[in-house]
């Protein structure tokens, strides 16, 4: 696994968004560190973290900001949507009150970042089924109305998480891609350092779709826009 450290190709600007307490930070800590972070407190604001991952044997740097759920924040956290290029929108699904405040997420992170942003919704905290209160069913239907790619996912067991980060660096390299993002445009949440592109074609072609649409731990790429 490639360090913060190393070399990359592209730059990726993450949002991790959410309502408070559904386990943004813990999700972002499994991710850099592959641990549980037990005793984690509500977010001040915005953190952040970075890591480089191979996506599709690209070398990739996701540059994270880890927002404050609470309300108290929004005007801060806000400003920090601008210029994104990815975004995981999390619910708990042991709190439908997390679940029903996706849209209001969902339509910040399209006006403030980008229509065009790439979203996987995380069902966070899959490890506690007993106290569901979201199904998957349900929350399948809601991602597939609002072409979002979508995981349950627990940053307890780690289950899924180092995927939810890759899906949505996949998303973003297949709108690269097609056009959808244009890399060289300011504000697109994407940069490549020099010579990115040497002796490759400028397409980022070869599996860069953004799901496979398996339910066996892949995500559900509902997207029918
Ligand atoms: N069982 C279980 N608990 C989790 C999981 N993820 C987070 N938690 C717990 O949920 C609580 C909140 O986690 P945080 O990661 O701090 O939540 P947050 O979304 O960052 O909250 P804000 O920073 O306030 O927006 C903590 O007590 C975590 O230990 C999970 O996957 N499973
Ligand atoms: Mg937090």
């Amino acid at each position: 696994m490639a360090s913060s450290t190393d070399p990359y190709e592209y730059l990726f600007k993450f949002l991790i968004i959410g309502s408070a307490g559904t386990g943004k930070s813990c999700l972002l800590h499994q991710f850099l560190e592959r641990k549980f972070k037990a005793d984690s407190s509500h977010t001040i604001g915005v953190e952040f973290g970075s890591k480089v991952i191979d996506v599709n044997g690209r070398t990739v740097k996701l540059q994270i900001w880890d927002t404050a759920g609470q309300e108290r924040f929004k005007s801060v956290t806000r400003s920090y949507y601008r210029g994104a290029a990815g975004a995981l929108l999390v619910y708990d699904v042991t709190s439908r009150d997390s679940y029903n405040a996706l849209s209001n997420w969902l339509s910040d992170a399209r006006s403030l970042a980008s229509p065009n942003i790439a979203i996987v919704m995380i069902g966070n905290k899959r490890d506690l089924d007993a106290d569901r209160e979201v199904t998957l069913m349900e929350a399948s239907q809601f991602a597939q109305q609002n072409c979002l790619l979508f995981l349950e996912t627990s940053a307890k067991t780690g289950e899924n998480v180092e995927d939810a980060f890759g899906h949505c660096a996949r998303a973003i390299l297949s709108k690269i891609e097609s056009g959808e993002v244009d890399p060289e445009r300011l504000g697109s949440g994407v940069q490549f350092t020099a010579g990115s592109f040497s002796g490759r074609s400028r397409s980022l072609g070869g599996g860069g779709g953004g799901g496979t649409g398996d339910h066996g731990g892949g995500p559900l790429d509902n997207c029918q826009c």
